[in-house]
């Protein structure tokens, strides 16, 4: 391994952050959170589980690994120290600079104060709504969470998993992805991650390749880092999950976050009943989806900020 990537510890500022996430792809904060909290996430996804659920049997994870999702159903520990960390978000905040951000104030956020779209005079005295590019900065309304998984490697990885752009996911029904971005990705360490037991690879710098430019080995990075500690990565950054030689398992929280534009990998309305839903944080709740823009995702009679309670939503 010669390829490295940068780390933050955890007082560091998230505009920092951001800004070398956006400039390498990929970067690490370490010992985000204390790394007994991990203990207890792994217990509650445990305790929820049957163990023949967790297994892995796919090309992406195979048998001798363990899956789990849904996290924000089974995990009160993850939902509120690691989904929803200040740090985090903040992060998300700078990179996918939503008009409505988590953390930062909203004057943080906005670019510009000239209206996107105007309506434009037609001689019939009908107006026509023509949208003016470059008047916004924003890449969204808001995010969701793309998929909030456990990520378990056991003894029986023998490969590496294929490097691979999370926008694969959006391959091939969208071909052009070098759009403002869209996904950012985070990777909780529940476990020390190291180069035997299969640190996450990723490889900084890649987001900005063509597709068909195929890594090097010098250029793959590994996230290794301790327990509570976080890495972090953009949706055309290569990354995947690595080969052990370990026989400690290596236990990975992964989490994304995505523009509300876009469909949520992971199906949280199913995943999250609405009655686990209720119980969450109004910060969660929005993160799964309960939220809408002016033109996403609305029920009439519903609240736009919090869609489970009665209010205003959408423009019908
Ligand atoms: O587990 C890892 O280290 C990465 C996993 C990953 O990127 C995936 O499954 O899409
Ligand atoms: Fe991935």
């Amino acid at each position: 391994m010669t390829e490295y990537m940068r780390r933050f510890d955890r007082d560091a500022t998230a505009s920092g952050i951001a800004t070398e996430l956006v400039a390498r792809g990929g970067t690490v904060i370490e010992s985000l959170v204390r790394p007994e909290l991990m203990d207890l996430v792994r217990e509650e996804v445990r305790s929820d589980l049957a163990a023949g659920a967790e297994r892995g049997s796919s090309a992406l994870w195979p048998e001798g690994n363990q899956t789990a999702g849904g996290l924000a159903a089974v995990s009160p520990t993850f939902v509120e120290e690691l989904l929803t960390h200040p740090t985090v978000l903040e992060v998300v905040d700078h990179v996918l600079r939503p008009e409505r951000p988590m953390v930062l104030r909203r004057e943080e956020a906005k670019e510009t104060n000239r209206s996107p779209a105007t309506a434009e005079p037609i001689a019939d005295g009908g107006t026509q709504l023509v949208w003016h590019s470059g008047r916004t900065r924003s890449h969204c309304h808001h995010y969701n969470v793309g998929a909030a998984v456990m990520l378990e490697i056991g003894a029986g990885r023998e490969d590496h998993q294929y490097l691979h752009r999370e926008n694969a996911i959006y391959q091939p029904y969208i071909e052009r992805l070098d759009m403002p971005e869209f996904i950012v990705s985070t990777m909780w360490a529940g476990s020390d991650f190291t180069e035997q037991n299969g640190a996450t690879r990723v490889v900084p710098g890649s987001h900005r390749w063509p597709e068909e430019r195929v890594a090097q080995p010098s250029e793959i990075a590994r996230a290794v880092m301790s327990k509570g500690s976080v890495v972090l990565w953009l949706s055309r950054t290569l990354h995947g999950a690595a080969k052990s030689t370990s026989t400690a398992n290596r236990t990975g929280f992964f989490t994304s976050y995505i523009v509300d534009w876009m469909r949520q990998e992971e199906n949280q309305y199913i995943v999250v009943p609405e009655r686990v839903a209720r119980t969450l944080s109004k910060r969660a709740r929005q993160l799964i989806g309960y939220r809408s823009s002016p033109s996403l995702g609305w029920a009439k009679g519903r609240d736009a900020d919090n869609l489970l309670e009665p209010g205003q939503s959408g423009q019908l």
